[in-house]
Formats: structure tokens, C-alpha cells, sequence
């Protein structure tokens, strides 16, 4: 029944998809203007309810702005419209587009816009080379129906594009895209960082490991936790969920899955053809795929890379939250309990490198801990510690953890596998060794510890250092 309702669709979408080029190459009528809604990620601009073509205004503004790529790190972004991805744009096939470009004054660098959804020389790229201070206007007619990547190409353009200045514009057709409950915008983008992942303070672009594509950041929508805790996308059990996925790039093409869903329909490569029951979809760099999905089943889907270490390991990691009547996960409970917090637990430093801030305290152990944790365990363990079901154990309130320390500590420097029971529940699973220093894995536990009404032990880096120099325990060989 679905399948036959579907095909009539498509027949319907292939009929009036060559019938709108047919007209609208040719005198397409053009009626008042009006001021296009521009949205930042996650959210989408309303669907479009014109049933005729209009001048559509488009006014975007390129901000040089230092904000967080990760807690406690923050990176200079270039960016179109204040946010990375830059904002979505949303016309209608046949309407004429009258793009104004702004550079702020503040700004350093000059910078231009080629939309991929315009048919002419650089897509715009050679109308809009804009000074700082300046604003630059051009126009185009939207001929072809899809969702486009649009990106600064200014040169160094790799430098450009590294630095965030990508984003979508989506140009529905003229029927409209077949309507769903709920749209969101997810784009992914690699970044060049002169420290490692997670490496504290201001952390500048570089060059030479863009070039080799080595990228220590893979994002979603421009930062690590973009999209989860508070800031988790949201459904509804029953829902149809949308998700508009572009590739900003520069380099790295994205194995896009939603781990718990199937894509019931992807609109391949952001364009008209429409492939069914997809669990992965490949997005190129400059390129984009619409991706539909029912929600079956309450809980926490998860959006990824299926290039699974750039998931766990540099931060392409996107929560979608299905509420339903039952079995509701609640991510609200956030951290800092009625811990009490003695002074005095010097930890010292162990042969550290230098830059690296020793915690004098047991509260700066837990502030370097709670960062630390969040950008490297929260992926998997969530940033309240109530972790997963099934798939990851909790750390808020777990028999497991507080239970015995020395095997906490085992465990983040070794990893862990093999079948353990937490609170009752039985998990069988993965845990990875992590390339953590004695004083940072100290601080996470102290931190984990002292979170969530956990047992409030204090971990030194000397604990660390001697479970270190122990032999690591047996691991279960079957899985
Ligand atoms: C890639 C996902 C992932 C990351 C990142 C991760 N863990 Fe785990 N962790 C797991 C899994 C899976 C298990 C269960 C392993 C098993 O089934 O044997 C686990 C088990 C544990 C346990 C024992 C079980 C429990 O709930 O008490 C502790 C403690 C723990 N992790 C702490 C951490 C800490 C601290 C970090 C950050 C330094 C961290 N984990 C990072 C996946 C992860
Ligand atoms: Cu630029």
C-alpha cells in the first residue's frame, strides 16, 4: 500500500519536475518581493507557502567571532550569519534571488559566497568578493530544485572553509517538499587545530595538518556537544523526523548514520532521485542528502560519522531525543549535586608537561574533571552520567564505580570489555583505552565521584601513576 502511494509520488515529483524547468527557464513570472527567513542550526526556516514565484531578499552578514569548539576551548570561526554552520536559506524553485553580502567591519579578512544553487560564474563567487565594511548585492534565478551547499571561496579557500564558512540553502520545488513533523539542520565540518583535541585555551587554525587531512576536530553544526545534553534534538514518538545534512568539508566525506533508526527515505545527494530503507548515506565534501525517518520507538537516537573514531575520538556526535509515554530518559539532570568539597587535597604534578594546569584543589580537580569529562566520556556516558541503555552504563549513582576505586581507575586507563552488571543491568560491551595523562584521569574521577550522588572519593595522580605501573588486568576474550 505505502510502496504504491510512494511510487504515484515520485511519478507525480518526475511529472512536475520537468514541467517546472520547462517553465521556469522560460518567462517565470516574478510577484512582489519579500524578505527570506534565515535560520541558525539546528533549526530550519517555515516550508515555503507561495504558490507563485517573488523577488525573495537575502541579506547575510560574515562575523569573525572566537567562541567554544569544545568546553574550555575556543577557536577564531569565520562565519555566515554569527553561526557554524552559517544560516539556512530556504526559496523556491523559479524565484529570483537578490543576495546582499556584508562584511563586518570589525572583520579582517576580506570574503565572498558561492552558492552551489546558482547557475553562473563561480556561483556568485566573482559578484561578491567583499571588503571588510562593505556589502556587495547580486542576483540569481533558482532553476534547479535540491539542497545546495554555499561556501566562501576566497583564497587560501581551504582555509577559509576550515574556519566555518559553509552552509545550506535549500531550493524547495515548486510543489514543495512532502510535508513532515519536524525539520532539522545538521552539517558536519572538519577542523585544523594547532593543539590536540581537548588541548585547553585558544587553539589556532593549522595549515599544515589541513593538508594532510588530519583533521583533530569532525563536528556537527561547529562544536563538540552541539547537539546534546540541553541541546539534543527533540521528537515525538510517531513523528516523521527530517534532517537537511550538508558536508561543509574542507576534506573529509561523511558515513552519515543515525545509530537506532533507518532512513525511510535519503533524497541522494540533496537531489530529486529517492532511495529507501538506507542505514548509512555517503555525503561528499560540498555536498548535502535529506534524510527522512518515522520514530518508532522513545529513547536516544544518535547521529554519527560512521567513520566510528571520529565519533568517539573527535566529536561528531549528535543526540536526537524520541519522548514517548514510557521509559522517558531525562537529560535535564544536570551535574553539581550537595557535594561537599574539602580544601586541601594538593595533587601533585608527575613529570607534566608544563602548559598544562596542575588542579591545586579538590575543587580545581573537579573543574579540569567536569571539562575533561565532558569531552571525552559524556559522548558515551552523557553529560549527566545517567548514560544509555543497552548500550552505555550509567556512572550517576553506579553499584559498579562505587564499589571499588582501584577497578575505576583500571578501567579509564586500560578500558574494559567483556559482560558486567551495573545497577542490576547487564551490559556487554566496549569501552576503549583512552590516551589520558595520571592528572587528567584523576580529576574526571574525582569529578565523576564528587557528581551525581556518587561515593565523593578523591583520586591523586599518584593512585593513577601506581595502577599505571601495575599489570593490566585480564581481559575477557569473548564479546
Ligand atoms: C566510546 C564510549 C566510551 C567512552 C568514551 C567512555 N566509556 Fe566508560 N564505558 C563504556 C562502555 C561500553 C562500558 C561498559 C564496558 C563493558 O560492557 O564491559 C564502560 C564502562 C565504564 C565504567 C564501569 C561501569 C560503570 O558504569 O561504572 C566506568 C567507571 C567508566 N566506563 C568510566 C568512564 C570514564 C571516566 C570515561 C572518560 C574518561 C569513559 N568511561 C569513557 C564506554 C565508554
Ligand atoms: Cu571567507
Amino acid at each position: 500500500m505505502r510502496m504504491k502511494s510512494e511510487f504515484v509520488f515520485e511519478v507525480a515529483l518526475v511529472c512536475l519536475t520537468v514541467f517546472a524547468i520547462g517553465c521556469s527557464q522560460g518567462s517565470g513570472e516574478i510577484r512582489g518581493e519579500e524578505d527570506a527567513v534565515l535560520t541558525s542550526p539546528p533549526n530550519v526556516p517555515p516550508p515555503i507557502k507561495r504558490n507563485y514565484n517573488t523577488k525573495l531578499k537575502v541579506h547575510l552578514e560574515v562575523v569573525e567571532k572566537t567562541s567554544p569548539i569544545s568546553e574550555g576551548v575556543d577557536y577564531t570561526f569565520w562565519t555566515f550569519g554569527g553561526s557554524v554552520p552559517g544560516s539556512f536559506i530556504r526559496v523556491r524553485e523559479g524565484d529570483l534571488v537578490e543576495f546582499r553580502l556584508s562584511n563586518h567591519p570589525n572583520n579582517k579578512m576580506p570574503h565572498n559566497i558561492d552558492l552551489h544553487a546558482v547557475t553562473g560564474p563561480g556561483g556568485g563567487a566573482a559578484s561578491s568578493m567583499t571588503a571588510p565594511g562593505h556589502t556587495s548585492t547580486f542576483s540569481f534565478k533558482v532553476i534547479n530544485p535540491g539542497l545546495y551547499v554555499y561556501h566562501c571561496a576566497t583564497a587560501p579557500v581551504g582555509m577559509h572553509i576550515a574556519n566555518g564558512m559553509y552552509g545550506l540553502i535549500l531550493v524547495e520545488p515548486k510543489e514543495g517538499m512532502p510535508r513532515v513533523d519536524r525539520e532539522y539542520y545538521v552539517m558536519q565540518g572538519d577542523f585544523y587545530t594547532k593543539g590536540p583535541y581537548g588541548q585547553r585555551g585558544h587553539q589556532p587554525f593549522e595549515m599544515e595538518k589541513a593538508l594532510k587531512e588530519q583533521p583533530d576536530y569532525v563536528l556537527f553544526n561547529g562544536s563538540v556537544g552541539a547537539m546534546t545534553g540541553d541541546k539534543s534534538l527533540t521528537a515525538k514518538l510517531g513523528e516523521n523526523v527530517r534532517l537537511y545534512v550538508g558536508n561543509g568539508g574542507p576534506n573529509l566525506i561523511s558515513s552519515f548514520h543515525v545509530i537506532g533508526e533507518i532512513f525511510d527515505k535519503v533524497f541522494i545527494e540533496g537531489g530529486s532521485s529517492i532511495n529507501h530503507n538506507v542505514q548509512t548515506t555517503l555525503v561528499p565534501a560540498g555536498g548535502s542528502a535529506i534524510v527522512d525517518f518515522k520514530v518508532e520507538v522513545p529513547g536516544t537516537l544518535v547521529i554519527v560519522d560512521h567513520s566510528i573514531f571520529r565519533t568517539f575520538n573527535k566529536g561528531s556526535l549528535g543526540l536526537i531525543k524520541v519522548e514517548g509515554s514510557e521509559n522517558k530518559i531525562i537529560y535535564s539532570g544536570k551535574t553539581s549535586d550537595s557535594v561537599y568539597l574539602a580544601e586541601g587535597g594538593a595533587v601533585q604534578s608527575v613529570g607534566e608537561a608544563v602548559k598544562v594546569p596542575v588542579a591545586k584543589t579538590k575543587q580545581e580537580q573537579m573543574n579540569f574533571g567536569k571539562q575533561k569529562y565532558e569531552s571525552v566520556c559524556a559522548a558515551c556516558h552523557q553529560v549527566g552520567g545517567e548514560g544509555i541503555p543497552n548500550a552505555f552504563p550509567p556512572l550517576a549513582k553506579s553499584d559498579y564505580l562505587n564499589a571499588d576505586k582501584k577497578r575505576a581507575i583500571r578501567t579509564v586507563l586500560h578500558g574494559l570489555q567483556g559482560v558486567i552488571t551495573v545497577n542490576g543491568k547487564q551490559f556487554n560491551s566496549v569501552m576503549p583505552k583512552l590516551d589520558l595523562t595520571d592528572e587528567e584521569v584523576a580529576n574526571i574521577l574525582t569529578y565523576v565521584y564528587g557528581s551525581w550522588s556518587n561515593a565523593g572519593y578523591s583520586v591523586t595522580a599518584q593512585e593513577v601513576k601506581d595502577a599505571r605501573s601495575e599489570k593490566p588486568p585480564e581481559i575477557s576474550p569473548e564479546h
